[in-house]
């Protein structure tokens, strides 16, 4: 008796131990409590009838049999023999006519590949609760909606639901190494487990699809894009091709990163010249190689020319011969090259931010169709806040696709909160003016205002093998964001974090309207503590942990001198046409607006103004005062987020409220640190007292100075 109570009481345990710590991610699934929900739920689950058989709807399943037990307290049961016993169908419009000869008077066939419909569907005088897709991958994206409506308990059966995504491309880029340490990654280390693939998966894959596809996602390309040609021998292609058949039922596809010298480190070549046959033949050998064990591969996505990559420029090529001679290799199997914009070069004597559309718009037109290039969201490089890339809006005919960082490399890693969503959001609602005069950054990459067919929103992951995967619990939240955003970029990132908030902590927690609001804020608060008004690229060098202001020395466009060009006579960098001119590059509605520092958002005041330290901003306030302001503010926010949380301690499970508890206090001290660290900095050029209405930083500079993190986390070390 008293074994079976400890043996009891240790499962207990166990399960409330393993339920809340962060691994189930928003597919947490959990009881439903709304009578009429549940009920419904209950008598349609009873009899699940599915008009076909393939992989993917074994994958519906698992996923139903994981839900369902815990949301309604009862298994899934199948109606295997007659569809008139049953109470849900599930299959394709295809076999939905094949069997009961049902006419398509729904729109279904206008939801491309991926969409699904769901609802009420009436036969010989009954009705079936339906979800309906063109593929069975629809399907699939269909029931993990209809299991989030169910979780957030606010589905109506009764009502019609119909989505399709808006971008063909929705990825993951992965920064891992075949070593599993991750370029700028927080959450430990890589869950591609080389050494033991192919011989052993780890259940965590199917982890990583499942979550992966309940948000859309259909695309992940593996490895870091400062590539190992490693990846492209037989033996680790053996190891892809065991990822690749576990997310095909997911609809996911596998891409890699091909370093461009690969044909001289694999193939023993001399050169790697794009236009050399040896090399074009070796890149066909390899990618036949890889269709064989992979008929679906996606596709290289490539880093060239940038940070010491190598690219077609040793060899006098320009990106155009480069990404079109590996495109005419994928091509025959409608493989894709992914091609980075994210290029620059400190030989180059011009402002980094011009040098990515010095490169590509002159190409505009020279790509082959199965070529993206794929742009940062700004053109320095993720910094924490930056207006959208001029190269959106800028080509007519180029493929163009988005790539945010979900990483936090510039965003307090993973000891912060911050939500990307508004962020995200903020970029891809920006009017590029171009080419029409209300072009959003999001009507290009989706294809409204461009006609471009082959759409793409990459995200760099913040996935590693932490336990919660993400390192800081609110990372998941900008997994989730991405993923959402990436199927629909109209979205807002409020909903999105409802969203997110009511699927992770259960729609009923009392209070769940202070979690939203501080992730709402939380961009605004990090931007303010780190680099308000339009400062960039300030932090600590290399590792980019903390602030870093005083970074000189060695590459000019590494340091923090070049961007904020803080001096007696003031700071910011003159992006105008006195001086690097950036601004031309964007439409003549922005330059013309934004050359005026009494015009421009002053969010991108100091991105592209050098400005006196009394300069007056719209608040009458001086410059420097208002610096000081924002600095004092982010402070402040940061600390309300940690008085908010903790006001939910009684109704978030302890484990998740203590860690993000701990997290929020780390937070505070790192808000303070930027802000003491750069007003410290900053007063020695404008050599003014710091207002008395702001909390007066603390500390010596030189203390901040002399700080230094050799083990920081998420680049590889160089001992
Ligand atoms: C920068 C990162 C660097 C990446 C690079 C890239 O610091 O580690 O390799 O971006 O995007 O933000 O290629």
């Amino acid at each position: 008796m008293k074994n079976l109570f400890y043996a009891f009481l240790f499962f207990f345990c166990i399960q409330s131990v393993q339920a809340k710590d962060g691994y189930d991610l928003w597919l947490d699934y959990s009881s439903i409590k709304t009578p009429a929900i549940r009920s419904e739920a209950e008598s349609f689950f009873s009899g699940i009838y599915f008009f076909g058989k393939n992989p993917t709807y074994n994958a519906i399943q698992f996923e139903m049999e994981k839900a369902i037990p815990i949301m309604i307290g009862k298994s899934p049961i199948y109606a295997t023999d007659r569809i008139n016993s049953a109470k849900m169908w599930l299959g394709t419009r295809e076999e939905l006519a094949q069997v009961i000869g049902l006419d398509q008077q729904m729109e279904i066939k206008n939801l491309g590949d991926e969409g699904y419909w769901m609802g009420p569907i009436e036969f010989q005088g009954k009705t079936y609760f339906s979800i309906i897709g063109n593929k069975p991958i629809g399907v699939l994206y269909g029931v993990f909606r209809l299991l989030q409506e169910i979780q957030r308990e606010q589905i109506d059966f009764k009502e019609e639901l119909s989505d399709s995504p808006k971008v063909k491309i929705r990825m993951l880029n992965h920064w891992d190494n075949l070593d599993r340490t991750v370029e700028r990654g927080y959450a430990g280390f890589s869950i591609w487990d080389w050494h033991k693939l192919p011989g052993y998966v780890d259940p965590r894959y199917i982890d990583y699809a499942r979550a992966n596809a309940s948000i859309g996602i259909n695309a992940v390309s593996l490895t870091n894009v400062n590539a190992n040609a490693w990846i492209l021998r037989p033996d680790f292609i053996e190891k892809v091709k065991v990822l690749a058949d576990i997310f095909r039922p997911y609809g996911i596809k596998v891409y890699l990163t091909a370093r461009f010298s690969a044909p001289i480190e694999l193939g023993g070549l001399e050169t790697a010249d794009p236009l050399n046959s040896e090399v074009a033949a070796f890149w066909k050998e390899k990618v036949g190689m890889i269709y064989k064990a992979i008929p679906d591969f996606g596709g290289f996505v490539v880093k060239a020319n940038s940070e010491g990559q190598p690219g077609p420029h040793e060899y006098g090529r320009n990106h155009a011969e480069g990404a079109n001679m590996l495109a005419d290799a994928l091509a025959p199997y409608k493989g894709l090259v992914i091609w980075r914009a994210f290029v620059y070069s400190h030989e180059i004597d011009e402002d980094r931010h011009k040098q990515a559309n010095l490169e590509f718009e002159p190409l505009d037109g020279k790509f082959k169709e199965n070529v993206i290039i794929q742009v940062k969201n700004g053109a320095i490089d993720f910094q924490p806040r930056e207006p959208f890339h001029p190269l959106f809006g800028a080509v007519k005919s180029t493929n163009l696709g988005m790539e945010f960082q979900i990483t936090q490399e510039y965003l307090g890693q993973a000891t912060q909160l911050v939500y990307l969503g508004t962020f995200w959001e903020e970029v891809l609602k920006s009017n590029t003016y171009r080419p029409k005069s209300s072009s959003t950054v999001a009507k290009i990459i989706d294809g409204t205002d461009t006609g471009q067919k082959l759409t793409l929103m990459a995200g760099v992951s913040n996935i590693g093998t932490d336990r919660n995967w993400t390192g800081h619990l609110f990372g998941q939240s900008n997994w989730y964001a991405f993923g959402r955003l990436a199927w629909d970029p109209y979205l807002s990132s409020e909903k999105i974090a409802e969203e997110w908030s009511e699927l992770t902590f259960g729609p009923k927690l009392s209070g769940i309207e202070k979690i939203q609001g501080i992730m709402i804020n939380s961009h605004e608060a990090a931007v303010n503590y780190m680099t308000p008004l339009g400062l960039h690229h300030i932090m600590g060098r290399s590792h980019h942990y903390g602030p870093g202001p005083w970074v000189e020395g060695g590459r000019a466009d590494w340091t923090s001198l070049y961007y904020h060009r803080a001096g007696s006579d003031g700071i910011g960098f003159d992006r105008t046409s006195s001086g690097s001119n950036a601004l031309n590059q964007y439409a003549p509605e922005i330059a013309e607006v934004w050359s005026d520092p009494k015009k421009i958002p002053e969010k991108y005041l100091l991105w592209f103004h050098h400005l006196p330290w009394d300069f007056e901003l719209k608040s009458g306030n001086s410059l420097w005062k208002e610096i000081t302001l924002h600095y004092d503010q982010g402070v402040k926010s940061s600390r309300s987020f940690l008085q908010t949380w903790q006001s939910l301690e009684n109704v978030i499970d302890e484990e998740r409220f203590d860690h993000v508890n701990q997290l929020l206090k780390i937070q505070i001290k790192e808000a303070e640190w930027w802000r003491n660290a750069c007003l410290l900095y900053f007063q020695t050029f404008a050599d003014r007292p710091f207002p008395s209405e702001i909390e007066q930083p603390e500390g010596d500079l030189e203390y901040y100075k002399s700080l230094s993190f050799p083990f920081a986390p998420g680049i590889k070390p160089n001992w």
